[in-house]
């Protein structure tokens, strides 16, 4: 065979090989992904899913905030099928402002309690997949040089030893910093909170975009204190690094982690099989196997014995259906960040 006749042998062998594949891929089909957890859960899941079913899945990660002004700007022309993860406030926003479809799972009868009310206040757009307890964490050899004691309060972040110790997130783009927000809302009244958020804001070091960063800083002694979900700080401290992590003396707030199908998604079909196998034990087992402890939301789901024991943390009766709509979680973002963010350190 000459040179030629091989070479288009050879276009022959790849035209058919590309076909088959492209026929292959579209026979099982395609699902675009926004995960708003941890990046190791995120891709255990996406693979899982694909490893299972064939689906290949098209996955971004980023925080609550920014995944749902993502939908927002794509609500004309939506890219994603399915939002997985991320705090339940924006998911609940989403649902009242119509980017997510209402979707039942055969799977519901095996939720939680508070993952059903979240599916509820939510008009069945979104549904409760884990919980978490927000809180702290400090670096106990930072603490223990700087000869600093304990903190066990919020009120003890806003002490002058702390200039300059604090992190948090930016709670326009991160889930965990709008739960921090809400909280102190919840706990103090508004405007004492407004008062405590502009205190805070002197010991502030930086803000991060994710919500779990300033604990993985505190970890790293880069800084003394990081405001983030309790699993978050576990997380750090399994990984062997000094950190210490604060269930608040006045009391916190928590999460419901939640899911929801993306309105006008070009994958609708994907993007249900994905919302009842993630409701699946089997699923929500990832989040362990892969450094997250959250408290899953499927009653079968084994509760990883790293999670906070929720019975011994004081949480407030979380408002989810004021602090998740649209008109509060807005007002208080540009409240925030006209009053606060900008002031001078
Ligand atoms: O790391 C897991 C986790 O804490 O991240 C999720 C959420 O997106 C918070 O991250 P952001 O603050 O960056 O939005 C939580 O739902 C989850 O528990």
């Amino acid at each position: 065979m000459n040179s030629f006749s091989a070479g288009l042998r050879g276009l022959a062998v790849a035209g058919v090989a590309t076909l088959a594949g492209m026929t292959g891929a579209a026979a099982q089909g395609t699902l675009v992904l926004y995960c708003g957890v941890d990046e190791a859960w995120c891709r255990a899941m996406s693979t899982t899913f694909e490893k299972q079913t064939g689906v290949h899945v098209d996955m971004t990660r980023q925080s609550s905030g920014e995944i749902y002004a993502r939908l927002r700007a794509e609500k004309a022309n939506p890219r994603a099928d399915i939002w997985w993860g991320g705090t339940g406030d924006p998911h609940l926003q989403a649902a009242e402002e119509g980017l997510t479809e209402e979707y039942k799972s055969p799977r519901l009868a095996e939720m939680n309690d508070w993952a059903l009310k979240q599916a509820e206040r939510g008009q069945f757009r979104t549904v409760g997949i884990y919980m978490g307890a927000l809180g702290y964490g400090y670096n106990k050899e930072e603490l223990a040089r700087r000869k600093i004691a304990a903190p066990s309060c919020w009120a003890d972040l806003v002490k002058p030893e702390y200039k300059g110790e604090v992190q948090m997130a930016d709670p326009n783009s991160s889930g965990t910093a709008y739960t921090a927000m809400a909280t102190f809302v919840q706990l103090m009244g508004e405007e004492p909170a407004f008062v405590f958020l502009k205190k805070l804001h002197a010991n502030i070091n930086e803000y991060t975009k994710a919500g779990a960063a300033p604990a993985q800083s505190a970890g790293k002694g880069e800084t003394l204190v990081g405001i983030a979900f309790q699993h978050d700080v576990i997380t750090v401290a399994k990984r062997n690094l000094p950190v210490a992590v604060v269930s608040p003396c006045e009391g916190t707030g928590y999460e419901i982690g939640s899911m929801s199908i993306v309105k006008g998604a070009r994958h609708p079909e994907e993007a249900r099989k994905f919302y009842d196998w993630a409701l699946t034990p089997e699923a929500q087992k990832l989040g362990a196997q892969f450094g997250s402890f959250q408290f899953p939301s499927n009653t079968a789901t084994p509760v990883p014995p790293e999670a906070p024991d929720l019975s011994k943390v004081k949480l407030i009766a979380y408002d989810f259906a004021t602090f998740g709509s649209s008109a509060t979680r807005t007002r208080l973002l540009g409240r925030w960040t006209s009053e606060v963010k900008n002031l001078p350190r």
